[in-house]
């Protein structure tokens, strides 16, 4: 088998699309090496001392383990000094990171979920990265918040990486996702899948059953018509699989379909599901649609969500796009 690198599978996207200007392809490439050193400290385990948590909380009231805090130091520290961005924005970090005025600046933003699947670190369950590109707007000159707030369909590539048994990169810059595989001895990516495809159809659902009591009708209605099963109006028998990773349950649908639910529910009215647009499901949605599927907040497309704040929440219904239509017309219904 021919080996096709990522420089030179983005290469050839350049040359056939003309969708990657070179800083952009800079841009991935060093996220994709910051994804390798994340890799390799998640590896590590306890003998690199990098499990439990770091004694600190992050903007969103959630204790930080010592692997989300180093994770994203290591995305900070690679994505600095290339010239290609304006600044970043983290899950992990209440305000946005402008470029230190000692390094050139770039046209580029990046937002990313450093360690997606925090409860998975000390117990060896696959974990990841998700991170989203967007453009500066034109003619700025020191970035805001307010300059992230743009809406999904303005990402110009989006990707996650999955630590698990091996460790993989899920990339789209616009034309099709495309999958690496991490070749641990030579530290490089290798090309494995082009064009992943999402099937329309699907007998296979993810969500968090835990929370059933606090769904909304039309979430209840959708998940107890599955559970039914072939005797129920949906004529045929339905598996679940719930990773707890939003990488490791994504990277499941994109390869073999599913629908991946994380509804708004009946507890907090101000905290509308619990996955963030901006940095998981914007990235999610760009990538999923790109595959052929649909993803929704229930009502309507998130890629089309006009952000009203950097760390907002959104409900998640994404994959199989029959499903997702299914799931979503309930919602109308309603
Ligand atoms: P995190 O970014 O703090 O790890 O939280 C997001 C994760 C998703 O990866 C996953 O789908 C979800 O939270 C799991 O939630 P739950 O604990 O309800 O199973
Ligand atoms: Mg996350």
């Amino acid at each position: 088998m021919k080996r096709i690198s990522l420089t030179q599978h983005l290469i050839e996207q350049q040359r056939e699309h003309n969708s990657i200007p070179a800083e952009l392809r800079l841009l991935i490439e060093v996220v994709a090496r910051a994804c390798k050193t994340i890799s390799h400290a998640v590896g590590k385990g306890a003998l690199g001392d990098v499990l439990g948590t770091a004694h600190s909380e992050n903007i969103q009231g959630e204790v930080q383990k010592k692997l989300d805090v180093i994770s994203n130091e290591i995305l900070l520290e690679a994505n600095e000094w290339g010239g290609h961005l304006a600044a970043m924005a983290s899950e992990e970090m209440e305000s946005i990171h402008p470029i230190p005025n000692r390094y050139p600046m770039g046209e580029y933003m990046l937002l990313f979920d450093p360690l997606d699947g925090s409860s998975n670190i000390d117990v060896n369950v696959s974990i990841g990265t998700i991170f989203s590109v967007l453009k500066a707007p034109e003619g700025m000159r020191t970035p805001h918040e307010q300059d992230f707030l743009q809406p999904g369909t303005r990402q110009v590539a989006a990707g996650y990486a999955v630590y698990g048994p091996q460790t993989v990169l899920v990339l789209s810059t616009g034309n099709g996702v495309h999958c690496f595989t991490l070749d641990r001895e030579m530290g490089s990516w290798v090309l494995t899948q082009r064009d992943m495809k999402i099937p329309a159809q699907t007998k296979e659902y993810s969500i968090n059953t835990s929370n059933s009591r606090h769904w909304h009708a039309p979430v209840k209605r959708y998940i107890a018509e599955l559970e039914e099963g072939q005797g129920g109006p949906r004529g045929k028998d339905f598996n679940m699989r719930w990773v707890a990773s939003m990488v490791a349950d994504v990277h499941r649908i994109l390869t073999r379909g599913g629908i991946f639910m994380y509804p708004a529910d009946t507890r907090e009215p101000d905290k509308p599901g619990k996955l963030r647009l901006m940095y998981e499901a914007n990235p999610m949605a760009f990538l999923v649609e790109q595959a052929g599927g649909a993803a929704t907040d229930g009502r309507g497309r998130i890629l089309d969500i006009q952000p009203v704040k950097l760390h907002q929440r959104v409900p998640v219904f994404l994959g199989s796009k029959e499903e997702v239509e299914r799931v979503t017309a309930y919602h109308a219904d309603n």
